[in-house]
């Protein structure tokens, strides 16, 4: 490049130059998180030099958009974060080092030919390098803007974990289509199973101001694929539907939508009659019919491309179509034709009653099985990812696989309702992969839940996965700096199952903490050993639903007078002196029989690799021996103590990286840790007290009596929990 060019450059760079963003290093508080993993740190300058070139500017080779006008604006913060470069946006005749190249309709991307880059799937981008002259060039291309978008965020990826530029080259589509958070905020700002502050969306402010919040929540999310949110809880308010906050979601999605992001809103089933002065929500009812059809209408007149419904229906007391006497199918249809084309229906599939004496895991299946195939094409089954309550484990939803002719949803919870809030560290990328690679057992070689949510072979219309989000208003988002990389894996996993949870650990840590590779690896091998630790010292060998009722915080093992059964946590254990896990196989509950026969089979093993769900299948006497050579009760014991020892050894390992980490990031993760700690001895203490209680027996020698009595954790009270 000629030096007047190179000044020139500088000269328009320069005018670009972005205002310091809130939180930046620089600030004399220190790393506040804010900036996610949008950080742009800058690279030292023996690994930024190779990218030297990319101060010559950027093209857009295809039309502009808003969209396009975001991946420039975010290329050139980005670059000019991390290389101390200014990069111009500047006609192709400048010779650009990047060039963003919208590939026309009907022709093919030259650049990337065998990586087969598809026109019909929205999002693909292929990234290439060339070398004219002696300088390198770069090129994004992709069949859309969104695509764009995409490949611009997988440069940044990439330079911002200090990766060669040679390497750099390759392809992409996403794997799932449809990529949603689902928030369960409400209107008046809190956040049910929120940990991390107040509703980032200001519903109060809305629709006269849009917080700047937004938009960085909005390159957040389109950095890593998501391009669809939920904007309300699933126990929705019917004033959600209202032309007051129809206008209120109008002003987010005319923020979101140049970030590809298109919005959603939870339904009340009642609805027509809570807000529309109908005498019922029968949805066979053509008055109400024709009020949902009348508010779609609405709703797309102030959000042309919205995205559709998310309903909970018939569930923990919500309204539904059975208050009809009408099924889960009726209702959503109904929805469905009202949306018509422009839209989807997320239909939830979280459903058990209090009058059913089945076993609540196996309500769901035994209530939409039937009803497969009889969905319109624009309904969505959403299903949590195992057939209980986003426990710390559970086995993969025997639905997954039982109902070929419906597109079914996999719905994961980022927000750690059931892992210790946000003051625990417990990284999600393994049990999402978990939940994703978990194999059907369906046909002859293994089926992963996930290709059934890709829905390779189905035929469906789209395919969908959703993520309970763990955003608030806290500084750093998340409510930990480490809940994050929860929210970046979701999305990771989303574009693309196959990824492994260690992979995306180690891109988050690069882009988030340090790129040194020591501390990379340490920090790696803490959050993906965290979840299994939380799983030892809460809830190992398969058990579940342990905690404490309502807000589900610390352990309550004992509750059995709730007034429904299957909401205590006595109901999943059941301890006395013989015994303790569920009974599912044939001479049980039969919960086994809903899953394929491959599955079950596995599923009925005690064999040692089955261990981690053996309470979960099976009930087991205390003083059996397991596949492990000790009896279930040493066995259980020896979990809990390994557990609580992680949190012990993750404190003085976080602490040795102390000269790695901003100070402040550093502080907040230790006190955090320090917590855990408390609450780990806690949960491991309380819950060996009860069994002990149950059971008889005495600790194995050597295993640490609890500190206190059975009586002081049971009157243990937390009426100010968050997230209730
Ligand atoms: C449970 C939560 C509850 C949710 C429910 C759901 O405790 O707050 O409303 O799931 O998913 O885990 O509908």
């Amino acid at each position: 490049m000629s030096l007047r060019y190179r000044v020139l450059a500088a000269l328009l760079g320069l005018c670009l130059l972005f205002p310091a963003q809130p939180g930046h290093a620089s600030d004399k508080d220190g790393e506040d998180g804010y900036r996610l993993w949008l950080r742009y740190a800058p690279l030292d300058r023996s690994v930024g030099q190779q990218y030297d070139f990319v101060g010559a500017g950027i093209a857009l080779d295809g039309i502009q958009s808003p969209t396009t006008d975001v991946a420039i604006s975010e290329l050139q913060t980005g670059l000019h974060s991390m290389l101390g470069l200014s990069v111009a946006e500047h006609p192709l005749a400048h010779r650009p080092a990047i060039t963003l190249r919208r590939i026309g309709a009907g022709q093919a991307d030259p650049v990337a030919a065998n990586c087969n880059l598809a026109a019909d799937i929205s999002g693909g981008f292929s990234i290439s390098v060339s070398t004219e002259g002696d300088e390198p060039k770069i090129q994004i291309a992709a069949f859309d803007d969104i695509g764009l978008l995409y490949g611009s965020y997988a440069l940044l990826r990439h330079v911002q974990q200090g990766k060669p530029l040679a390497a750099i080259a390759h392809c992409e589509m996403p794997r799932i289509a449809q990529r949603l958070l689902n928030h369960w905020d409400n209107p008046d700002g809190s956040v049910e199973r929120g940990y991390a502050g107040r509703s980032i969306f200001d519903w109060w402010r809305l629709p006269d101001h849009v917080d700047r919040r937004i938009i960085d929540y909005a390159r957040a999310n389109a950095s890593i694929g998501i391009n669809g949110a939920v904007l309300n809880n699933v126990n929705a308010r019917a004033r959600m539907l209202s032309a007051e906050y129809i206008a209120k979601a109008a002003a987010l999605a005319d923020a979101l939508r140049p970030y590809g992001i298109r919005v959603y809103l939870s339904a009340r089933f009642s609805a027509p009659r809570d807000i529309g002065g109908l005498p019922n929500a029968d949805p066979l009812d053509p008055h109400v019919r024709q009020w949902w059809k009348a508010k779609a209408d609405e709703i797309y007149r102030a959000i042309p491309d919205f995205g559709g419904f998310l309903v909970k229906a018939n569930s923990e007391g919500q309204p539904g179509p059975q208050d009809y006497g009408r099924t889960h199918a009726d209702g959503a249809n109904m929805l469905a034709e009202a949306i018509g084309d422009r839209g989807l229906i997320f239909w939830r599939a979280f459903v058990y009653k209090a009058e059913n004496g089945e076993d609540r895991v196996k309500q769901a299946y035994s209530e939409f099985t039937p009803l497969d195939g009889q969905f319109a094409d624009n309904v969505i089954v959403q299903v949590k990812n195992g057939p209980l309550d986003f426990q710390p484990r559970e086995p993969f939803h025997p639905l997954f696989g039982a109902m070929p002719k419906t597109p079914l949803a996999i719905e994961l919870q980022i927000t750690k309702e059931y892992l210790g809030f946000s003051t625990h560290l417990a990284y999600l990328g393994p049990l999402f992969e978990e939940a994703l690679d978990a194999d059907t057992g369906i046909g002859d070689i293994p089926k992963p839940v996930a290709s059934i949510i890709e829905g390779s072979d189905g035929g469906h219309r789209t395919s969908a996965i959703a993520g309970v989000a763990n955003i608030g208003s806290d500084r750093n988002w998340s409510g930990s700096h480490f809940d994050q990389a929860n929210w970046y894996a979701f999305g990771r996993l989303a574009w693309n199952p196959s990824l492994s949870s260690s992979t995306i650990a180690d891109e988050w840590i690069g882009q988030t903490f340090t790129r040194k590779p020591s501390a990379r690896q340490a920090i790696a091998t803490l959050m993906l050993e965290s979840r299994e630790a939380v799983v030892d010292y809460m809830t190992p060998l398969g058990l579940a639903h342990l905690m404490g009722t309502g807000h589900h915080y610390g352990p309550a093992p004992w509750v059995d007078n709730l007034e429904r059964a299957d909401w205590n946590p006595f109901y999943f254990h059941q301890a006395d002196r013989n015994g303790i896990g569920i009974d599912r196989g044939r001479n049980g509950t039969n919960a086994l029989s809903q899953y394929s026969a491959r599955a079950a089979v596995r599923f009925a093993s005690r064999e040692e690799q089955n261990l981690p769900f053996l309470l979960w299948f099976h009930r087991i006497g205390w003083n059996e021996q397991i596949a492990t050579g000790r009896t279930l009760w040493q066995e259980l014991v020896l979990r809990y103590d390994r557990g609580l020892s992680w949190v012990e050894e993750a404190l003085t390992k976080w602490n040795g990286l102390k000269a790695d980490i901003d100070p402040r990031r550093h502080a907040e993760v230790a006190d955090f840790l320090k917590i855990q700690k408390r609450e780990a001895k806690w949960w491991r203490d309380a819950s060996l007290a009860y069994w002990m209680d149950r059971n008889g027996q005495v600790l194995p020698a050597g295993a640490e009596p609890p500190a206190t009595s059975l009586e002081h954790y049971k009157g243990l009270s937390f009426p100010d929990a968050p997230g209730n």
